[in-house]
């Protein structure tokens, strides 16, 4: 006789999640206690919302009263031939979980249908996040035994490396927990740590947001410290070395019916040129429903200006000189002229 556990996970294996695992509703205080600690080093720059409702990540019976268990899922989003990246100065390039449509989308909708699936089939009560709820998702991720956290903080699963997308239900039912019983681990290997351009990744296993790629062309809406500007190379939205370089990733299964392929980026590695020479409403029709939106085009450009500076090549002065001729925007026109000083003083091209 079926259960509402097996009844449940096979309904979400239908809607797509690749990996389903139950986890108990008490997190051990240690994951707390290094959440804590990253928001007391100020390591959360300046997400100020991660801030916010630190009750609720405590006790998340405030977020749906009664929860008892977890279901949290995995979505694969591994691409085979989103592998492919290049030197040549023409390109900048794009973290591959956002060349397609925005994951949020997509999973939020999966997680409305098995809420009401909870509450139709069985009269259970369930609340789905994903990001925008204050779940720690990794972590119960990891207690549940969909993956462990490695050394670059990435939740890697066995099947498919660190490339899956987290979102979690809150279930008011008491379900059997998963049991984390996987045996991969980092060992002595400190490979991300090491090819970590600006050194964001601590000893202590956290993430320091101020020197990571991913937040400073991503969350962050102000300039980008000089200093670090160099080491950004030629990442225009996200970073993905620490996981390029994670042997847990070489055994990455594809990704089948890819949903979140039905909008895609023509090329994760983009034209530099094309990029400089967008105004406000090609950056809309080119990006439209990816992540990249998140960095509003005033963010988009700032970067641009930052990988065309350290292109250091010649054949970009005229579109960042006529970007600056167009531009009012101080905070771009500072990165422009930064990026236009720095291909003359370095030109080789
Ligand atoms: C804020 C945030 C960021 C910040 C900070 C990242 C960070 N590592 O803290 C920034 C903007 C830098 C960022 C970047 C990225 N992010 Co982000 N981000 C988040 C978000 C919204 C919250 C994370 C958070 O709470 N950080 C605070 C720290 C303290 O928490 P934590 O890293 O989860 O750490 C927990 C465990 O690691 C554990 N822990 C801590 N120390 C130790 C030590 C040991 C020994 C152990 C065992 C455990 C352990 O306890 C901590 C607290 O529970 C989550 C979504 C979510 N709700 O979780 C997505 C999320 C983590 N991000 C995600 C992704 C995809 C990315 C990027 C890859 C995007 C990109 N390509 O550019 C990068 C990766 C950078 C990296 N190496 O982490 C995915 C990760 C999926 C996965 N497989 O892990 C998530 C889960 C979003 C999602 N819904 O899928 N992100
Ligand atoms: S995403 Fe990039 S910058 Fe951030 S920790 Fe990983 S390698 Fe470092
Ligand atoms: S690169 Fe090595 S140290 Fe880093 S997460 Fe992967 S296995 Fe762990």
């Amino acid at each position: 006789m079926s259960t509402f556990k097996d009844d449940l996970i096979l309904e979400a294996k239908s809607l797509g999640f690749e990996l389903t695992y139950i986890a108990d509703a008490n997190l051990p205080e240690f994951y707390m206690k290094q959440y804590r600690l990253w928001l007391s080093e100020n390591m959360h720059a300046d997400m100020t919302y991660m801030q916010k409702r630190i009750d609720e990540k405590i006790d998340i019976e405030r977020l749906l009263p009664n929860t008892r268990s977890l279901l949290v899922l995995g979505s694969n989003y591994y691409r085979k031939e989103d592998e492919f990246s290049t030197d040549d100065s023409f390109y900048a390039q794009i973290s591959r979980y956002a060349i397609t449509r925005d994951y949020h989308k997509i999973i939020r909708k999966r997680l409305r249908k098995l809420e009401s699936f909870c509450e139709n089939e069985f009269n259970v009560k369930a609340r789905g996040f994903v990001d925008s709820g204050p779940v720690l998702e990794r972590a119960y991720a990891e207690m549940a035994g969909l993956g462990y956290i490695g050394k670059n903080t990435m939740l890697i699963s066995k099947s498919y490396g660190s490339w899956i997308f987290l979102s979690s239900l809150l279930i008011t039912e008491k379900l059997e927990p998963d049991t984390n019983t996987l045996s991969i681990r980092c060992g002595k290997c400190r490979k991300c740590i090491d090819a970590c351009p600006t050194q964001a990744i601590l000893p202590n296993n956290l993430i320091d947001s101020n020197k990571c790629i991913s937040y400073l062309t991503i969350e962050n809406r102000n300039e980008i410290p000089i200093e670090l500007r160099e080491l950004i190379g030629n990442w225009i939205f996200g970073c993905d070395i620490c996981q390029e370089v994670c042997p847990h990733n070489n055994r990455a299964i594809q990704v089948e019916n890819d949903e979140f392929a039905t909008i895609r980026i023509k090329d994760r590695m983009i034209s530099l040129e094309e990029v400089l020479n967008l105004n406000e409403e090609s950056f809309l029709k080119t990006f439209q429903g990816t992540p990249i939106m998140r960095a509003k085009y005033r963010g988009f450009m700032r970067n641009a200006c930052v990988v065309a500076g350290n292109s250091q090549n010649k054949r970009f002065l005229t579109s960042l000189k006529k970007f600056l001729e167009i531009t009012q925007d101080d905070m771009l026109r500072e990165h422009a002229i930064w990026a236009i000083n720095k291909i003359k003083a370095s030109s080789t091209f």
